[in-house]
This record gives structure tokens, C-alpha cells and sequence, in this order.
């Protein structure tokens, strides 16, 4: 395992003495943010774990070798590249084994922090179910990847552009706790409600963590989702994003995007319709996902400690 995986120093170091970390995934960096307001992201998104007194592990695969934690420079040169591919469950190692670069998305960077022993990941929003499955069977593979794989991943709720009832019933039968972050209310990404329930609630950091080692306890494998609201100074409002939804989806589905492109291609639209304005929604929630997830990691390592 040491072979495959490339630690940075601070994160070696960090798990080698207990530390907290926090690992974040870099799709949100190649495929979900425009240059340059994705490095910015990135590196705002580092200094915020550090401020909660955690190490960030931002994953990614860098000429066919699978780094936890990235220089500055490295993440410079992902935040500009364009060759990287999207990386999942069905192709980690794949970009290893042809020594590509890549960047991984929810269900790639759990792997790679389960492996690396890192228990906790903040994201944006994560995959799931997309409306027309029924037809298209589009589902991501995030969500197999929370039934199987012992990590917490705290995000805004699925995104949006998703089917969400679809996505909370799956999730459902693949025992994949979804927690709500101070909210009894399913956010939606860009908005702070979706109008459906979170099937369970806990309101602090401590809460979270606990959770978790109750179910480490009982050797119930899998991750636990944790769905926290974005700000609500930053909140798009249900009703106003919908318009930019549809829109996009109609296009997605004129010009026949598929596979791996469906996500990346909505995202890209919806920034276009709102004049930027989801970008500056998706950035905030990334942030304040990172805080909690932080928050998370150093009650875990007190729970360890003490
Ligand atoms: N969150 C964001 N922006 C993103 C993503 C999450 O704010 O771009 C990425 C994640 O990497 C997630 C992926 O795993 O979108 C889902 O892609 P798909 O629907 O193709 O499984
Ligand atoms: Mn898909």
C-alpha cells in the first residue's frame, strides 16, 4: 500500500502521530470549477482545514502516481491542466497502471483516503442519482462507493441537477446514512432545502464523529453522508435555480452528453446562465464544508486520544 500511495510529508506526518486530516478530491478542481477561481478554491479550502487545526489531503494522481496531499505547484499545474481524466471506482487504476494524471471525484478520493487511513472528506455535492434514470441508468458510482467504503463525507446534499428522491431512496437501500447538518431538510446544493426530509439529524461536530464510531463498532462498513447547508448569505434560492436546471438539462440532452461528461457539461452551463453566480454558491459551500469536515476530524482525534 505504502508503494501505491504517495504521501506528502505534512500528511505523513499528521496520520503518523494522530493528527487530524481531512481529505479533499480534485474533480471539483479539473472538471467542476473554471481556471482560476478553482485554484483559488483549492487553496482557500486547504487554509481553512489548517485553521481548524486539521491537515488537508487534497488526492489526486500526478503522472500515474497517487498523491495524497500536493505542493503548491502541484496544485498550480492540476488547477491548469487539461488532459486529466475524471477518475471513479472503474478507472483509479487505470491512470496508475498508464501513468496519466487524473482527478478524482467523490467515490475515487474515498478509496484513496480509506487506504491512506484518512476517516474523514469534504466535497461540494456528490453524485447520484440523475432525473431520467429510469431510462438512462446514469447513477453515479459515488453512491456504491458510500455503501461500501468507511469514510465520512460531508457535502451540500446531492446536486441539484439530480433526481433526489431517486438518490435518497438508493442510498437508503445501500444502508448509507444521510445526516443533516443542523437542518431536518435535505439541502440541495446551491439551495438550503429541497423540500424533502434528511432521514437523520445531528447538530455538532462531536455528534458526527460519535456516530461514526458506533458504527466502526458494530463493523458496519460504508460511509456516512453528512449534508450541510450552504450559507445562507450564499444561498440561491430553490425557485431560481430551477429555470438554469432545466435549461441545461435540455441542452445536455440535444446535444446527447452522456457518460462521465453529464456533470462537468451541467455544471459549465449553469454557471453560464447565472452569470457566474453558482460558481460563487458552489465555492462557498466547498468552504464550509471543509470547516465541518475539519470539525470532525479533530473531535475524532480527541475521541482517540482520550
Ligand atoms: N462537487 C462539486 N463539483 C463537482 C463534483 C462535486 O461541487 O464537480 C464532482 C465530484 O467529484 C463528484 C462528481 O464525485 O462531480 C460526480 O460525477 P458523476 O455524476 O459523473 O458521478
Ligand atoms: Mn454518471
Amino acid at each position: 500500500m505504502t508503494r501505491v500511495l504517495h504521501l506528502s510529508p505534512a500528511v505523513e506526518s499528521a496520520l503518523g502521530s494522530g493528527r487530524p486530516v481531512v481529505a479533499l478530491e480534485s474533480t471539483i478542481v479539473t472538471h467542476g470549477m473554471p481556471w482560476p477561481r478553482n485554484l483559488e478554491m483549492a487553496r482557500r479550502v486547504e487554509a481553512i482545514v489548517r485553521e481548524e487545526g486539521a491537515e488537508p489531503a487534497t488526492i489526486a494522481v500526478l503522472g500515474g502516481r497517487l498523491k495524497i496531499g500536493l505542493t503548491d505547484d502541484e496544485l498550480q499545474g492540476l488547477a491548469q491542466t487539461k488532459d486529466a481524466m475524471k477518475l471513479s471506482r472503474a478507472d483509479l487504476a487505470f491512470a496508475l497502471a498508464t501513468g496519466r494524471n487524473g482527478a478524482t471525484t467523490v467515490a475515487a478520493t474515498m478509496i484513496a483516503a480509506a487506504r491512506a487511513g484518512i476517516r474523514v472528506f469534504a466535497t461540494g455535492g456528490i453524485g447520484g442519482v440523475h432525473r431520467g434514470a429510469e431510462e438512462s441508468f446514469d447513477i453515479s458510482a459515488d453512491l456504491e462507493e458510500l455503501a461500501r467504503t468507511s469514510v465520512i463525507v460531508v457535502c451540500a446534499g446531492a446536486k441539484a441537477i439530480l433526481d433526489l428522491k431517486k438518490t435518497l431512496e438508493v442510498l437508503e437501500t445501500k444502508g448509507v446514512p444521510v445526516v443533516g447538518y443542523g437542518t431536518d431538510d435535505l439541502p440541495a446544493f446551491w439551495s438550503r432545502t429541497s423540500g424533502l426530509p434528511a432521514p437523520l439529524r445531528l447538530d455538532s461536530a462531536g455528534e458526527i464523529a460519535a456516530f461514526q464510531a458506533a458504527r466502526e463498532a458494530l463493523d458496519i462498513e460504508g460511509g456516512l453522508l453528512v449534508a450541510n447547508p450552504v450559507p445562507a448569505a450564499d444561498e440561491i434560492p430553490g425557485e431560481t435555480v430551477r429555470g438554469w436546471i432545466e435549461a441545461a438539462l435540455a441542452e445536455a440532452e440535444t446535444r446527447a452528453i452522456s457518460g462521465k461528461a453529464v456533470t462537468p457539461f451541467l455544471l459549465q452551463r449553469i454557471f453560464e446562465l447565472s452569470g457566474g453566480r453558482s460558481l460563487e454558491t458552489n465555492i462557498a459551500l466547498v468552504q464550509s464544508n471543509a470547516r465541518l469536515a475539519a470539525r470532525i476530524a479533530v473531535a475524532q482525534a480527541q475521541a482517540a486520544a482520550g
